[in-house]
């Protein structure tokens, strides 16, 4: 049973980061009730849920993935982008030292876990404004002795390479192709998101289920005939502030 490691959405949550989108009135309930609803998905999909306590002073502390990667044999603690988002990591270095051996990226390199996307021994790394070129060559010395190859991926207009690309399983991605580079991906089966739906390719897999956001049915539906099982979850109030379903969550395999 996988384990998910979830944050609660902090009391100053509307003070969130902000890149590519305006600043919207954002209702911290409706946000914490939408949490609510994605965890349960997660332990409708199987996961043993490790819930961390909401942090006040730290808004963006619900997207708990950019805080590490986690690999079979190491996780590594990352050091985010944003400064107002590097404190974060602390709490969850605490909780994953019991699960596995820890390393950490070191300043001045920065690196947001959602732009590493993970498909089997290669580990892609989006070059987005948050993580830099420093960090992916850390990345390649502390993971090049466990036998993993790690690439860079050139993104455009948006904030993690996980809101251009993430994995449905079986070597097939879900793409943007606006965002990411698709030259880096051809070795996969790649699966277009509509293109009137530009924030659909992130996609959350637990085992063979898909958790993923309610708000883009026209490629749900595409996804579905194409077999892929999906359980839906209202997360609009999450996605005001650039969130996705991949970046609530830090899953241990
Ligand atoms: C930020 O700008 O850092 C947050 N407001 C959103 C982070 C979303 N994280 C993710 O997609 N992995």
């Amino acid at each position: 049973m996988p384990t998910a490691i979830t944050r609660g959405v902090s009391p100053r949550f509307a003070d969130c980061e902000l890149t590519h989108l305006e600043r919207q009135p954002i209702d911290v309930a409706v946000a914490s009730a939408q949490h609510e609803g994605y965890v349960r998905a997660l332990r409708q999909a199987g996961c043993e849920i490790v819930e961390l306590p909401p942090e006040r002073d730290l808004p963006d502390s619900v997207f708990i993935e950019d805080t590490a990667v986690i690999l079979p044999e190491v996780a590594i603690i990352t050091r985010p982008g944003a400064d107002s988002r590097k404190p974060e990591t602390e709490g969850v270095a605490r909780v994953l030292s019991s699960y596995r051996e820890l390393a950490a990226i070191r300043a001045p390199a920065t690196l947001d876990g959602g732009d590493v996307l993970l498909l089997d021994k290669e580990v892609y790394v989006g070059l987005s404004t948050r993580s830099s070129l420093q960090a992916i060559e850390q990345l390649r010395s502390v993971l090049g002795q466990f036998g993993y190859t790690v690439f860079d991926v050139q993104l455009t207009g948006c904030l993690h390479l996980k809101s251009a690309v993430t994995s449905i399983g079986s070597g097939r991605l879900l793409i943007n192709r606006e965002w990411a580079d698709a030259r880096a991906f051809e070795n996969h089966e790649l699966f277009d998101i509509s293109v009137a739906e530009p924030f659909a390719a992130n996609i959350l897999m637990i085992g063979g289920t898909g958790i993923y956001p309610a708000g883009f049915p026209e490629t749900a539906d595409m996804l579905v005939k194409r077999g892929v099982k999906l359980l839906t979850v209202d997360v609009s109030e999450l996605a005001k502030a650039e969130g996705a379903v991949t970046c609530c969550s830090l899953i241990l395999p």
